[in-house]
């Protein structure tokens, strides 16, 4: 039996090869991604993001539970920014797989911000597809939303949910422009601490325009997720939320969306493989770049006649 069969028959161990497969890039996967694509599109994908230390892992546990005791099937992925010393997982995160390992019908993965993060990006979706195929019905997605990268990993899921503290309340202006466009719902966590409410009434007043264009209303919850405060609140607008996507008048809408954002990301991630496996090689670079310091060129010339092979390739 080959491990996409095993996989296939809800053998967690070919679950976790399959993964390891996707993220070392493997050679394999051209024939193995398309078969995952057609069994994938069941799942409801769950994006937590926030800065560090907001509870989001802390969150992402109590809702796995929630999500296990209404007997849904769960995926977790928690991309974590990499010790520079272990270039692993967080230790955290490995007590908190020991923790879960427990439920059966829970899978935890921890994916390390190895060095290119556009990559991460781009085998975070492959990853949720990959649980997604196996049959997990809720997938949890916890990033960092620190760059551009975490946001997009956020922005494709079905409901985002960003995380914020009453900590965070003088940095909320700095926040605005990426984490306040992706947020479906806001979580103030750490609510027992001092500051939550004006933290939550700073939100709401940023919010009032974006909820007079929309038919969806951006909930903020205040949450204390280590004494499990808030958390129903937060389980009823993430499935209130999934009701929303669904409906007649978003479902079409919605699923297009989903498509365009795999279509960008895989384009993406396959262009910038192309790039540096056939246009900017290593030996290629430092010839580009000789040139370049010697006033031969210059980096618009340099892309204009790389591009230019591109287009001769075609014809
Ligand atoms: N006071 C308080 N601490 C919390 C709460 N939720 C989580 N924490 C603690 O905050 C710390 C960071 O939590 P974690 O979930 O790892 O945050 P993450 O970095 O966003 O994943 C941990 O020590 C948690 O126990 C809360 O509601 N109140
Ligand atoms: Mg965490």
């Amino acid at each position: 039996m080959s491990v996409l069969d095993k996989f296939f028959t809800g053998d967690k161990l070919a679950l976790a090869k399959v993964i390891s497969h996707i993220e070392d890039k493997g050679g394999q996967l051209p024939q193995l991604l398309p078969k995952l694509y057609a069994e994938s599109g069941q799942a409801f994908r769950i994006g937590l993001t926030g800065p560090p230390g907001a509870g989001k892992s802390t969150l992402v546990d109590k809702l796995a539970i929630i999500y296990h005791d209404t007997d849904n099937s769960v995926g977790i992925i928690a991309v974590d920014p990499s010790s520079p010393f272990t270039g692993g997982a967080l230790l955290g995160d490995r007590i908190r797989m020991q923790n879960l390992a427990q439920y059966d019908n829970v899978f935890i993965r921890s994916m390390a911000t190895r060095g290119s993060s556009g990559g991460l990006a781009a085998s975070t979706g492959e990853v949720a597809m990959a649980m997604d195929a196996y049959g997990q019905e809720i997938i949890l997605i916890e990033t960092v939303g620190v760059g551009q990268v975490e946001l997009d990993i956020a922005d494709s899921c079905d409901t985002t949910v960003v995380v914020l503290v009453p900590e965070s309340g003088d940095s909320i202006q700095a926040l605005k422009a990426g984490l306040m466009e992706i947020a479906d719902i806001f979580v103030i966590n750490k609510s027992d601490r001092p500051g939550a409410d004006y933290i939550v009434s700073e939100i709401n007043m940023i919010l009032e325009g974006k909820r007079g264009k929309n038919d969806w209303d951006y909930p903020v919850i205040a949450t204390q997720a280590l004494n499990d405060v808030g958390l129903d609140d937060l389980y009823r607008q993430i499935d209130k939320h999934r009701q929303h996507l669904t409906s007649t008048d978003n479902a079409r809408w919605h699923r297009r969306h989903k498509v365009e954002t795999d279509l960008r990301r895989i384009l993406g991630m396959e262009l910038r493989e192309y790039i540096s496996k056939h246009l900017l090689t290593e030996s290629a670079l430092n010839i580009y770049i000789e040139h370049i310091l010697n006033g031969e060129s210059n980096p618009y010339q340099v892309v204009a006649e790389i591009i230019e092979s591109l287009n001769q390739d075609k014809s």
